[in-house]
């Protein structure tokens, strides 16, 4: 059965951080996220420059960044309007509500001030959701649950998977969607992000497994994250952005008809 378009799904979007998502792939023609797993800010900021007009999120570690300050996330966003894309702090939170709030709003990156998106762990129970929603509805954020994970052995399924769900149906106004494989359900309109996406490899040697962004979009994946793909060593940068780009958009054009 064909699928609606992002932008027919926009128009029937209650969340208004999923709407403006929605809205921006389709006016921007892209469903690519890049996974920048860069450790300077110089190189973060690069990334986000080069390949900004090609895609729809720019997945951050926050974390990993070794000379992280203010100016930083001060220039991100800039880019982000720039380009016209949105941040997905790919934080993954797994602690009881109290903490992950503080853990989301305060400490030295103060995630929940410049990321549109962030995610966590669904492990501690519906408080985590609860407890982060504090701090991002007010901000007009969105949350991603990690109902699947694109590493071998990960024991995110089954009934897993299934309470993910549950939880997610519970939290419209601030679970916009998951970290999966494939679309889970059909009771709302989550949005499905997938990473472990690659076209020449099949896997990294620590467990990542690598599918083509055709084989995630036909699954009802929505947005193809891709990391080393695009900037791993000998790559040119925009060449594979654009790639991906094409490959992923084509197949969602396919999932269309
Ligand atoms: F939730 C997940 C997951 O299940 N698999 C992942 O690979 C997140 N990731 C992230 O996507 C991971 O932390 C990297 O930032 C990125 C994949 O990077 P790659 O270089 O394309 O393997």
């Amino acid at each position: 059965m064909p699928r609606p378009s992002y932008g027919e799904r926009a128009k029937n979007q209650k969340n208004p951080l999923a709407q403006g998502f929605l809205e921006l792939m389709e006016r921007k023609q892209s469903n690519l996220s890049v996974a920048a797993d860069v450790s300077s800010k110089a190189e973060l900021l690069e990334l986000a420059n080069v390949l900004g007009p090609y895609i729809c999120l720019f997945k951050t570690h926050i974390d990993i960044v070794e000379d992280f300050d203010q100016d930083l996330v001060d220039q991100l966003t800039a880019l982000a309007k720039k380009h016209d894309f949105f941040i997905f702090e790919d934080r993954k939170f797994a602690d009881i509500g109290n903490t992950v709030r503080l853990q989301y709003e305060k400490g030295v990156y103060h995630i929940a001030d410049w990321a549109h998106i962030t995610n966590a762990h669904p492990i501690p129970g519906p408080g985590i959701i609860t407890g982060l929603a504090s701090a991002g509805v007010p901000r007009g954020r969105g949350l991603l649950l990690l109902a699947e994970m694109s590493s071998a052995g990960s024991l995110a399924t089954g009934t897993y998977t299934q309470s993910t769900i549950d939880m997610a149906l519970a939290h419209p106004e601030f679970v916009i969607g998951f970290v999966a494989s494939r679309r889970l359900t059909d009771q709302a309109d989550f949005l499905y992000m997938s990473p472990g996406i690659g076209l020449d490899v099949k896997g990294d040697g620590h467990g990542q497994q690598y599918r083509t962004p055709a084989q995630a979009i036909e699954g009802g994946s929505d947005v193809v994250i891709v990391g080393r793909g695009i900037y791993g060593p000998g790559k040119d940068r925009v060449a594979e952005a654009k790639r991906y780009r094409e490959a992923s958009w084509a197949a969602y054009l396919t999932s269309l008809e």
